[in-house]
């Protein structure tokens, strides 16, 4: 059941779809302090709380405190408060009492999960004005179920988009895409799209193609196409400033941009030098900027992720002017150790300062209201003008689109990616805590950069992630401008590597499969073991493991130079040992915690009792992988008893 307590006057997001009539009564289990801005909750010494999101920590996210306020930052430690998500449903679980909680409100919200005082839950408000939805039901699952219910069907994108896609901030000419195919093919490592960052791009300009470096780019989109190939470019928040560039132009005379408290466009700086943010929020800028899609649609292509949509503000020239300002009193100054502190602050907080997300306003279902009261709309909206736009001007076609940013509600229109990680053990794991979480609210479609986004990778980092990442629905390789090239043949064990690309082809059928009815179903694709066996004390400590889909579960190696790790069964399962599709070894193990070897080149798979993990004949590309033609590891259980999910994977 689900019912819905109104505190104040909330924003409406557009996060839920059903409708639900506010009840009269008081809100259960939180009491609410008006004057506090406030909800405490005391919570039992057995109780755990999941979800939230794409946050930092473990899977049950008590002992810690969270802000929900989307932001571009680039160093996802464990001491962060925030990253690019603001997902603001949560479980709350322990021995006598279970529901959930979805808190929508656009605006910051903080959930101290016993931080300042151990056993007290807090959920603070900058604006005391929220929709609160709290659910219960007979367990998590079935209250998550209810939950994603409520906020509508998450997106579905084109079956190709579980082939991998190869990624690199940038790859800099048409010259340098065909290069990368060609290794791949060469190599016959399989690959479906490669990603096209800013600099494909003219000068950092949305829906231009540089000319000089991406020549007749139409041909060689339909020249990738006839290889099978999918190019994916990037899209950014910010619209460049300059006359003659037509979708600034138009932002300009439809009033489109977003405006400062005087009737000013924010003029903004990211990677296009100085910008105007188009409003999202306001529908006819929706729809404006969503058909400026068409401009790459036209040329063929039929996938993008959305960046820089927190929106990131590397400055503002307001700001700026006053940084500058403040400048000229240090000048000659005799600085005294706080007062130089105080001038290095200044410089240093430019880029997304808090300043800036009060200077500007949306036009929002007839209203005017500044931007840090909705700020955690912005990206949700940016997306969900392309995936309006995508079913209007595709209507049989389903198009790729992921975002960074992103709010309940923009599940509906595409999926996400965890943003900057590093190439960092401790970001594998991250990786595997933040999917079940993601799962909880609808962004199923979604994947980390595998390998690592900042710093260097290595090729033992890289093989462990990669099978990690063969689980994941987006399955990509990316990495940052400088750091070493992260491409799987630049690597020694190519044949190893090769050979992990080759199993999650062949276990895209179920991954799809399992994909299709979690969305239909609205169940989770990622599951922690506790939520099958929610009376399993050890199940209920193991962050580390993870159901995926009904049949199997898998336990990711994240430790540099382990052969192995300590793997907890909740109920005796098979193992699969796979060194590839077809090269693997099999045990029954029993219930309880073993050592499983894992070798570099080996991956751990569980097959579930009373299950089936159908496994094809990997292939180039995935539209080559034959469905019909599968084999089936079941353990206890009939081939005949899975239940395979297919489709032309492309109609809507
Ligand atoms: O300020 O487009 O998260 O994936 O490669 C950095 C360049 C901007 C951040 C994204 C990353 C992308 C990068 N972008």
């Amino acid at each position: 059941m689900i019912k819905k307590y109104v505190f104040g006057n909330p924003i409406e997001t557009d996060s839920v779809i059903e409708k639900i009539d506010a009840s009269g009564e008081k809100l259960p289990y939180f009491d609410a302090d008006e004057s506090k801005k406030e909800l405490t909750l005391t919570m039992d010494r057995s109780a755990r709380i999941y979800g939230l999101g794409e946050t930092v920590r473990g899977i049950n996210k008590r002992g810690y405190i969270y802000v929900s306020n989307n932001s571009d930052d680039p160093f996802h430690l464990e001491e962060k408060k925030s990253l690019y998500a603001s997902q603001n449903f949560f479980v709350y679980w322990d021995k006598d009492l279970v529901f959930g909680m979805y808190v929508d409100t656009p605006g910051r919200v903080t959930f101290d999960i016993g931080y300042t005082e151990i056993n007290t839950f807090t959920i603070g408000f900058d604006d005391f004005d929220a929709d609160i939805y709290v659910v219960t039901g007979s367990g998590v699952t079935d209250i998550v179920r209810q939950f994603r219910k409520i906020i509508g069907k998450s997106y579905v994108p084109p079956r190709w988009a579980f082939g991998f896609g190869q990624c690199r901030w940038s790859y800099m000419s048409a010259d340098e895409v065909r290069e990368v195919v060609d290794n791949y093919d060469k190599l016959g490592m399989p690959i479906d799209s490669v990603y096209l960052d800013i600099d494909y791009m003219e000068r950092y300009k949305d829906f231009t193609v540089d000319n000089e470096r991406f020549p007749d780019f139409e041909n060689f989109v339909k020249e990738m196409k006839a290889r099978n190939i999918h190019l994916i470019p990037i899209i950014d928040a910010g619209v460049k400033i300059e006359e003659g560039y037509d979708v600034y132009e138009e932002g300009v005379a439809g009033d489109y941009f977003v405006k400062k408290e005087n009737g000013d466009r924010l003029v903004a700086a990211v990677w296009p030098g100085k910008v105007h943010f188009p409003d999202f929020l306001k529908e006819d800028a929706r729809k404006w900027f969503g058909d400026k899609y068409n401009v790459l649609l036209d040329k063929g292509i039929d996938g993008f992720w959305n960046d820089m949509n927190e929106p990131a503000i590397f400055y503002t020239e307001d700001h700026l002017k006053e940084v500058f300002d403040g400048i000229e009193e240090y000048k000659g100054r005799n600085l005294d150790i706080r007062s130089f502190f105080a001038f290095k602050d200044l410089v240093g907080s430019i880029d997304n300062n808090p300043e800036d997300y009060r200077r500007f306003y949306h036009e929002y279902k007839g209203q005017r209201i500044r931007h840090d009261k909705v700020h955690n709309l912005f990206g949700y909206n940016m997306t969900r003008a392309a995936g309006e736009a995508f079913k209007r001007n595709s209507p049989d076609k389903r198009i790729l689109m992921f975002s960074r940013s992103s709010y309940i509600g923009a599940h509906r229109y595409g999926g996400i990616w965890c943003g900057d990680n590093r190439s960092w053990w401790s970001h594998i794991l991250l990786n595997v805590q933040q999917m079940p979480a993601l799962s909880m609210t609808g962004f199923l479609y979604s994947g980390a950069d595998i390998g690592g986004f900042s710093a260097d990778v290595t090729e033992d980092l890289l093989m462990r992630w990669t099978q990690f990442g063969i689980f994941t629905p987006l399955f990509r390789n990316h990495s940052a401008e400088g750091t070493r090239r992260q491409e799987y043949y630049r690597f020694t064990d190519k044949d190893g590597l090769k050979k992990m690309l080759q199993l999650r082809y062949a276990l895209i059928p179920y991954l799809y499969s399992e994909f299709m009815k979690a969305v239909n179903n609205d169940d989770m694709l990622f599951k922690p073991i506790c939520f099958d066996f929610p009376e399993d004390e050890m199940a209920q400590d193991t962050e580390d493991q993870l159901f995926v889909g009904e049949s199997i579960m898998v336990a990711p190696i994240y430790r540099q130079n382990a052969r192995g790790r300590y793997v907890y069964l909740p109920e005796t399962m098979k193992l699969l040992r796979f060194r590839s599709y077809d090269d693997y070894d099999t045990e029954i193990l029993d219930a309880g915690s073993h050592y499983v070897k894992a070798e570099l080149d080996e991956v751990l798979v569980f097959v579930r009792k009373g299950h089936a993990l159908p496994l094809a004949k990997p292939a180039a590309r995935v539209g080559n992988i034959d469905t019909s033609d599968l084999s089936y590891e079941c353990f206890e259980c009939e081939s005949t008893d899975y239940e395979l999910y297919t489709d032309d994977g492309i109609s809507r």
